[in-house]
């Protein structure tokens, strides 16, 4: 097995990231819809997205944490880039990708969309109308506000990614803190999750410098 020490001459994803948009200029879209670790990886595939983070939000009990959710939804919440994604593109991803006709059997996986402003929630208003109305049946997603945001634990951030052997432990001690706001892991992680299109995951790995050895652990996941 080879097992590269991190080293930052072999880490031109940061350089690649460097690119990406500042905090200021994005957008952020937060969603509750199942477990967060799938989301997060559907989301982080696609061109646009910026960062991606999970974490507890839509209740009230302070300083949630994974065992201690209290009243809070686990959510994804994303950065995008407002000149490459409309709030409309996160919300029919969000719709087409999770179960809203029936209620969650627990409170930690229901279906919300936590709007950022109002703008956001009378889009996510007139989105779910028009669903109902093609659908034929209700939509049972809640329409909120966004109060509080927690962050969740580190193992629950770009779970796919983490847990691809070789990979996921050697990107993760090489990026370090930086590695839940990067967006090349953000799509890897997205990638190894089935999601992307094949050209768009050539030209990622282009750009990453891997060993082989994690070169096709990634690749034998896509
Ligand atoms: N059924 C999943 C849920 C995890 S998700 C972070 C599991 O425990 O494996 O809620």
């Amino acid at each position: 097995m080879n097992r590269s020490s991190p080293d930052s001459t072999t880490a031109p994803t940061r350089e690649q990231d460097t690119r990406t948009l500042p905090a200021d200029e994005t957008r952020t879209a937060t969603f509750g819809m199942g477990c967060f670790w799938g989301p997060d990886a559907r989301f982080g595939a696609i061109e646009g997205i910026v960062r991606t983070r999970v974490g507890y939000a839509g209740g009230t009990t302070p300083n949630p944490s994974y065992h201690s959710l209290g009243d809070h939804t686990e959510v994804v919440q994303v950065e995008y880039d407002p000149d490459k994604l409309g709030y409309e593109d996160l919300l029919e991803v969000f719709w087409t990708n999770h179960d809203w006709a029936s209620t969650a059997p627990k409170r930690q996986y229901r279906s919300v969309v936590l709007a950022a402003d109002d703008d956001q929630l009378a889009a996510a208003e007139r989105f779910r109308d028009g669903l109902e109305e093609r659908a034929g049946r209700s939509v049972t997603t809640n329409l909120e506000r966004l109060e509080t945001f927690t962050r969740a634990e580190d193992y629950h951030q770009k779970y796919e990614l983490r847990s691809t052997p070789v990979v996921g432990d050697e990107l993760a001690a090489r990026y370090g803190d930086a590695f839940v706001d990067s967006t090349v892991v953000a799509r890897l992680n997205g990638f190894v999750a089935g999601h992307g299109d094949p050209s768009r995951r050539e030209a990622l790995m282009e750009g990453v410098d891997l060993t082989p050895t994690q070169r096709s652990e990634l690749q034998r996941r896509f």
